[in-house]
């Protein structure tokens, strides 16, 4: 504790560190919510980043500056319309004025400012969430699509590459076999079954159908922060992850968490579904903005996009699983199967409502 208070301590140039406590439940980096005494405002977030999963932490940093410098930006040339807030978190320096700070053990800390006044959900609760969500990605898209993503550097190698995920599923399987049980034969042919279509985004982007923009990476719904009081979407956080990739990731994402009322970490996996009418209220948030910035292929895209995040993220998990928990946090041993099934059950979801969900993006198109 005495080493995260003087890490916090890096961060507040003027202030004094009165509390720290964990924050968020991300599967990848440690994140804190820090109060401080004696500076303008009383809260930022401190994050150690998983140099693990970000091999070139310098990178993310540069894209989280370039990304929140333009959205910012971007709103002071033009104030949303009706006083409507949103926001981009700052990057906090340290008293060194450097943007991040090493600790002697080599662990790599930034700090953000906090968002105030807002919160966030794991699941989406209404209909009205629902739109706010696809509006705040809408919102995000909007505010970046005149950045050129030739200015975003590649943080992520493979980052929603599904071919790359299965070539990478593949070498697991080899190397460390697997324990037959009914669940992990149920996701073994899940994934065979699935094989042949996985490549449909990357095989679109190839033939140039669809052409990379700056994306956020990792849209969650808890990602998005809704305002205490109105609940209107007022930031996307979570910026590790902005690079150069299809919108389909993002959309694709956000709809796999969205329209799952049980939410990704439940245990009763059996009973996941995908429900239409959350799809609906989250693709006209996101619509209302991204209308115009989309184009006709892109919509045809939009179904194999929810699909296809939600069995990558299913694929992602089974195989961290086989390979024994090293990439995400794990907080017991079968716990990256259990949320593998998940999303397969979503997927599945998805597939038996295919005709349905295609209706509802012809209908708000
Ligand atoms: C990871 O760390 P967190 O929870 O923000 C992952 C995302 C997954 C998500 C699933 C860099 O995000 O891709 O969708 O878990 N981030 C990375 O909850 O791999
Ligand atoms: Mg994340």
């Amino acid at each position: 504790m005495d080493h995260l208070l003087a890490v916090a301590g890096q961060f507040t140039p003027q202030g004094r560190v009165i509390d720290l406590r964990e924050y968020g439940n991300g599967n990848v980096n440690d994140t804190f919510l820090v109060t401080v005494k004696g500076e303008a405002e009383p809260h930022f977030i401190l994050q150690r980043l998983n140099l693990n999963v970000f091999r070139r932490p310098e990178l993310v940093m540069g894209n989280l500056c370039t990304v929140t410098e333009h959205v910012r930006r971007r709103l002071a040339l033009a104030p949303l319309s009706g006083g409507r807030r949103f926001e981009a978190p700052r990057v906090l320096l340290t008293r060194a004025g450097r943007d991040h700070f090493l600790d002697p053990g080599g662990s790599f800390w930034r700090a953000l400012s906090f968002i105030d006044a807002a919160e966030t959900f794991d699941t989406i609760k209404e209909l009205g969430q629902a739109q706010e969500v696809g509006y705040a990605l809408g919102q995000f898209h909007s505010l970046l699509s005149d950045l050129s993503p030739d200015r975003l550097a590649d943080t992520l190698p493979g980052f929603h590459l599904t071919p790359g995920y299965l070539r990478h599923y593949d070498e697991v399987l080899a190397r460390q076999g697997v324990s037959p049980s009914p669940e992990v034969n149920y996701a073994l042919g899940f994934v065979a079954d699935r094989r042949a279509w996985a490549s449909v985004l990357e095989d679109a982007a190839a033939q140039g159908k669809l052409r990379p923009r700056p994306i956020h990476g990792d849209p969650k719904v808890n990602n998005v922060m809704l305002d205490t009081a109105t609940g209107q979407a007022v930031a996307m956080v979570d910026l590790d992850t902005v690079k150069s990739g299809l919108v389909h990731y993002d959309i694709g994402d956000c709809l796999r968490s969205g329209c799952n009322p049980l939410g990704e970490e439940t245990g009763a996996w059996e009973m996941v579904r995908f429900e239409p009418e959350l799809c609906r209220a989250i693709l006209a948030g996101y619509l209302s903005l991204a209308r115009d910035f989309l184009t006709e292929t892109d919509y045809t895209y939009l179904y194999d996009a929810m699909r296809l995040l939600a069995f990558e993220l299913g694929l992602r998990f089974f195989t961290d699983y086989l390979a024994g928990n090293v990439y995400f946090k794990a907080r017991h041993p079968e716990h990256n199967l259990v949320r593998a099934l998940v999303q397969f059950k979503l997927t599945e979801s998805i597939e038996s409502q295919a005709a349905a969900l295609t209706a509802i993006i012809r209908d708000l198109r």
